[in-house]
């Protein structure tokens, strides 16, 4: 009650997200605590967070819980609560059985719902509600991805006063496929309602100005969207709406410097000890989720263990995938494909002690995840679509000494940036089991010179520069 009173209206920098940068828990005796959650976003903001009077709206990861606004080190958190039911239809309903499936190129097929559609309006207006309590008179606003679209109109109608951003982490769909969403300019006006509309690549942006255009009638722009630069723009009342291209990154020169520690390089020496000193060590790290293709390279991998183009006794693969959305039934049906190919594999080519697929559903922390990549070879990123993949990056960023390579899709977004990696189309299982086996058998002069390429490209372009790039073309920053 009292924080509430004292903050009310008072932030000058909101990001709104679906999800708090801490979590709600419940403890064995019934009570409750918060763990930190720490994502990529939440440190690539802290320094616009922090250096005004900064807010997060969002969900604290627990349904049926009504918990009061906190301040977290002079960072206001501001919790959203969700009934058990609006989980199931906003949370793994539209926005992860509907939304997710159908901005990724409906790799599985999109439900499309009504109850869940209602639940997602009146979600999405709560999140607009609470975004409107926080934000003092003038304030810059950052709403951020698909579970939140209507938000930006929505907070409009409420505070015109407001300069409010919205950005897409995942990609913004071809509009053929846009087009069978039954909610389609409700979700395109909703947009609208931001004055920076942001997107990972060029295509993201220009798909969603046509739509503007073809749906709701808006004159907007048709030339070409550069990368953090030329956004196209239209005209919506009497503002003038941007859209733009922003490629996310990673915390660059941080994973660059844990990587450099000794601690990071004998865990690295200990990882491939404990593997049996393989020659090769293959490595996926992924979200364990549909879009990433970790079926594909486990496919690509058992037929060149049958074909005889690998020996089970000279590689050694290993797929880190975090738990992700297990109560979704597309998650729970792929979990178990995947399961049963690693079972496979290791049933006709592992030895007593020497699993050929090493396969752990945990999530490690940072410090072991940048040993893993020191450790790897050969990195294997193979997603069927991606917003961006930040994966990848991670990988070249702990390469200070220039080993490993990278096979990537053609598909994520991070593609267009690391041209120097063994890029394949993940459809073309073929082309992935050549690649893969180009990338073990890499000259290794040839190696660092594509290492090098990419790590000056993620170096130079971090996620402080993608944050500070965005607010720059919202005007919320002045530009450099
Ligand atoms: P995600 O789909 O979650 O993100 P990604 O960009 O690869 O995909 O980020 C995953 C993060 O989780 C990485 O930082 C990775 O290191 C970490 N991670 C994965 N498995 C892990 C494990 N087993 N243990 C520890 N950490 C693990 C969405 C979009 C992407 C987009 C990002 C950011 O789908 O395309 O790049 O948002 O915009």
């Amino acid at each position: 009650e009292q924080a509430n009173r004292g903050t009310q209206n008072s932030a000058d920098f909101v990001v709104v997200a679906n999800r708090l940068p801490v979590d709600l828990e419940r403890t064995a005796d019934g009570g409750q605590r918060w763990t930190a959650s720490p994502g990529g976003l939440v440190s690539a903001l802290e320094p616009f967070l922090r250096s005004r009077k900064g807010a997060w709206v969002g969900w604290p990861g627990v349904p049926d819980v009504d918990v009061e606004e906190f301040d977290d080190d002079g960072l206001v958190l501001h919790p959203v609560s969700l009934t058990s039911a609006e989980v199931r239809d906003y949370y793994e309903g539209f926005s992860n059985a509907t939304l997710w499936p159908l901005y990724h190129d409906v790799v599985e097929r999109p439900v499309f719902d009504r109850a869940w559609w209602n639940s997602y309006v009146k979600v999405n207006q709560r999140f607009a509600r609470a975004s409107a309590e926080v934000a003092a008179q003038g304030a810059t606003v950052w709403i951020q991805d698909y579970q939140l679209q209507l938000v930006p109109a929505m907070l409009r109608e409420l505070r015109p006063d407001l300069r409010i951003g919205f950005f897409l982490h995942i990609p913004f769909p071809p509009v053929e496929l846009f087009m069978q969403m039954p909610w389609r300019a409700p979700i395109v006006r909703g947009l609208t309602g931001a004055d920076l509309v942001g997107f990972h690549r060029p295509g993201g942006a220009q798909n969603f100005l046509w739509l503007c255009r073809q749906l709701i009638g808006l004159e907007s722009t048709r030339g070409a969207v550069g990368i953090r630069t030329r956004p196209g723009t239209m005209q919506v009342g009497d503002r003038t709406v941007r859209v733009g291209a922003f490629p996310i990154s990673i915390d660059a020169n941080g994973l660059d410097t844990l990587a450099r520690t000794k601690g990071v390089a004998e865990r690295a020496a200990q990882l491939r000890r404990d593997l049996g000193n393989p020659k090769t060590v293959l490595l996926g790290v992924d979200r364990l989720d549909y879009t990433k293709g970790i079926d594909l390279r486990l496919q690509a991998l058992h037929e060149l263990l049958h074909e005889g183009r690998l020996r089970p006794e000279d590689v050694t693969f290993v797929q880190l995938a975090t738990p992700s959305r297990e109560r979704v039934e597309h998650y729970q049906r792929m979990r178990g494909e995947i399961e049963q190919m690693v079972g496979r594999i290791n049933g006709e080519f592992a030895r007593v002690g020497h699993p050929v697929v090493h396969y752990l559903h945990q999530s490690v922390d940072r410090t072991e995840l940048a040993a893993f990549f020191s450790a790897a070879d050969v990195m294997v990123v193979t997603p069927l679509r991606d917003g961006m993949n930040l994966v990848c990056k991670e990988y070249v960023a702990c390469r200070h000494d220039l080993g490993g390579s990278l096979v990537l899709s053609e598909f994520a977004g991070a593609a267009a940036e690391l041209s120097s990696a063994f890029l394949v189309n993940p459809h073309d299982l073929d082309g992935v089991k050549d690649a893969l086996v180009a990338a073990i058998t890499l000259d290794p002069a040839e190696g660092r010179r594509r290492m090098r390429a990419m790590r000056r490209q993620v170096l130079t372009h971090d996620v402080d520069r993608w944050a500070r790039s965005f607010l720059q073309a919202l005007g919320a920053e002045p530009v450099d």
